[in-house]
């Protein structure tokens, strides 16, 4: 589908999230859930699952490295469109992680994306995050809760002080667009029987240190294919002409550089 980026950019400003239904087809949805249920089994097997609530929550993490069909929708150009005027058309991937949570689930710490930025927030958008939700999201399961209005506030929720929240729900293959100060947490899983799946794709503004270090943990295969429109997400790309560098400047920009710092009689 295309989605109505507009709308989607307006709703986030306003409200601090966006949800926008039927947003995965069918056949793609299925694809996530199978490779969001091998890793969560794989990565138990192996001793190397992330397990929240004694093992009721699980969060699998850098899903850029394990599995074609995270490379494919973490650059979806309708999210790409939409992130793009949210952050000012520039931006990167910071993280991009599963949480499913189970039944005994507990709610996780009321946050914002940017709150590793000392507060107040610029009043432009640091962050946003992309919500794919894998099954559907209720009161019950788990869903993300979060306090409405709370992105206007720029700053961080109070540690010491309990806010009210609503769920987020929402049917699965819906995408739910959050902006980055928005306060929200995973929700208690209250349920006798359900799982709710989720990913979390997490763009930041290219300025920013991002959460996962995709330049050293990504794969070389993965980097060999990607496109170019993944190559900039995962940071491979300099930005401003200044930043990311490896070990200094292209070698094409040095000779620039000196040529315009000494003139021609000069060389
Ligand atoms: O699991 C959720 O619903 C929320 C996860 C979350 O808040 C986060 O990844 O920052």
């Amino acid at each position: 589908m295309r989605a109505d980026i507009e709308r989607i950019v307006f709703e986030v400003e306003s409200n601090g999230i966006c949800v926008v239904e039927d947003f995965v087809p069918v056949a793609l949805l299925e694809r996530i859930r199978q490779r969001v249920d091998e890793l969560n089994v794989s990565e138990r097997r192996d001793g190397d699952a992330f397990l929240e609530s004694e093992g009721a929550n699980q969060r699998v993490f850098n899903l850029v490295n394990k599995g074609e069909v995270f490379e494919e929708i973490v650059q979806h150009p309708d999210v790409m469109g939409a992130m793009n005027m949210l952050l000012g058309g520039d931006f990167i991937l910071s993280g991009f992680s599963s949480n499913t949570t189970g039944p005994g689930g507990e709610e996780m710490m009321l946050h914002s994306d940017s709150g590793y930025v000392p507060p107040p927030h610029p009043e432009y958008l640091l962050s946003a995050n992309a919500i794919w939700m894998i099954d559907d999201f209720t009161e019950e399961n788990g869903g993300t809760r979060y306090v409405p209005g709370s992105h206007k506030h720029r700053t961080n929720p109070d540690a010491t002080k309990e806010y009210e929240t609503v769920a987020l729900a929402g049917k699965a293959g819906s995408v739910a667009f959050l902006h980055g100060y928005t306060w929200h947490k995973t929700g208690a899983n209250v349920s006798r029987d359900q799982t709710r799946r989720a990913l979390f794709a997490y763009y930041v503004r290219p300025f920013l240190r991002v959460q996962e270090n995709h330049i050293v943990s990504v794969r070389e295969e993965v980097w060999h294919r990607a496109s170019p429109t993944l190559r900039h997400l995962l940071g491979g790309d300099l930005w401003l002409n200044s930043i990311g560098f490896f070990d200094g400047p292209p070698k094409a920009m040095r000779e620039l550089a000196f040529k315009r710092r000494w003139p021609a009689e000069r060389l």
